[in-house]
């Protein structure tokens, strides 16, 4: 499984690349780029700072979305890994356990000099020092930005690689390599699934569309019960 922003928009978290999105009020180079970031350092942290901020917010909580997958993993008897470009923490509060967040997480820091990540929970500023070499100007977010090698790619490549169903949820399919994911899977011969508000023509087998907090549980406890596979036979 592979989920992206708009998994989450359903719980406040804006997407990427709509109109009112992230990268509306953001230059890309600026804000998600290693080059960015040591051109201006104070303004990607606050960029981050922000971010980190709201998804602290009382109002912002896994959906249902999240939960039906968390419920899935718990329930299915099978293999499951499930792969987020996401760095909000939502489907951890949901209780998925065999979670890959392959672009970083926000709640996360990093030293530059160490590569040690720390859990960090409220602002970083260039001035913070660094709790493992006391250094200032060492911390980033523990993203991965764009240039960057994602993170866990050798365990998601494997599971491309063996799996039976691959489902996108929510991904617009812009962002490499993450968008190749389910042409990997289907080489390898696995059902290829979108769920997603609208359809983005990247050729699935299957694809169910509306918003994720109600096609995502539709759509797995079909596949709980196994109906799913005989559904996509009929249809091919
Ligand atoms: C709903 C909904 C609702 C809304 N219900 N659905 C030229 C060609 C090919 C590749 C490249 C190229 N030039 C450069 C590259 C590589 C580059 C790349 O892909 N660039 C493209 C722009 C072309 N990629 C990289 O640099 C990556 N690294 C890499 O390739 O390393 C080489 C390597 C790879 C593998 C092995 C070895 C080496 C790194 C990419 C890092 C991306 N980072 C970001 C920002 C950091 C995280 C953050 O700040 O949050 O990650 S970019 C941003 O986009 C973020 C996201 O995770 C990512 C994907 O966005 P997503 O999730 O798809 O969001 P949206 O907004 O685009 O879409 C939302 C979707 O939800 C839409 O479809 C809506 O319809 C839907 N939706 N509401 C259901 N309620």
């Amino acid at each position: 499984m592979l989920t992206g922003a708009g998994v989450s928009a359903e719980s406040g978290i804006v997407t990427f690349r709509a109109a009112e999105g992230l990268w509306e009020e953001h230059r890309i180079e600026d804000v998600a780029s290693p080059e960015g970031f040591a051109r201006n350092p104070r303004l990607v942290h606050d960029f981050y700072n922000q971010r980190r901020r709201h998804l602290l917010q009382p109002e912002i909580r896994p959906n249902a979305a999240h939960l039906a997958l968390a419920e899935f993993e718990r329930d299915f008897d099978g293999e499951f890994l499930l792969v987020s470009q996401n760095i909000d923490d939502l489907h951890e509060r949901a209780g998925s356990r065999e979670l890959r967040p392959m672009h970083g997480e926000l709640l996360k820091i990093r030293c530059q000099h160490s590569g040690r990540v720390f859990e960090h929970c409220g602002d970083v500023f260039v001035e913070t020092s660094c709790p493992c070499c006391d250094r200032t100007g060492a911390l980033r977010p523990d993203i991965t930005w764009f240039g960057e090698i994602p993170m866990h790619m050798d365990e998601i490549f494997a599971a491309l690689d063996s799996c039976d169903v691959f489902v996108a949820i929510g991904t617009s399919g812009n962002v490499y390599p993450a968008a190749g994911f389910h042409q990997a899977a289907k080489a390898a011969g696995a059902t290829t699934v979108e769920l997603n508000l609208e359809c983005t023509g990247s050729g699935f087998d299957h694809g169910e569309y509306g918003p994720a907090t109600e096609v995502v549980p539709k759509f797995f406890s079909s596949l709980l019960m196994s109906n799913f596979l005989c559904m996509v036979q009929k249809q091919i």
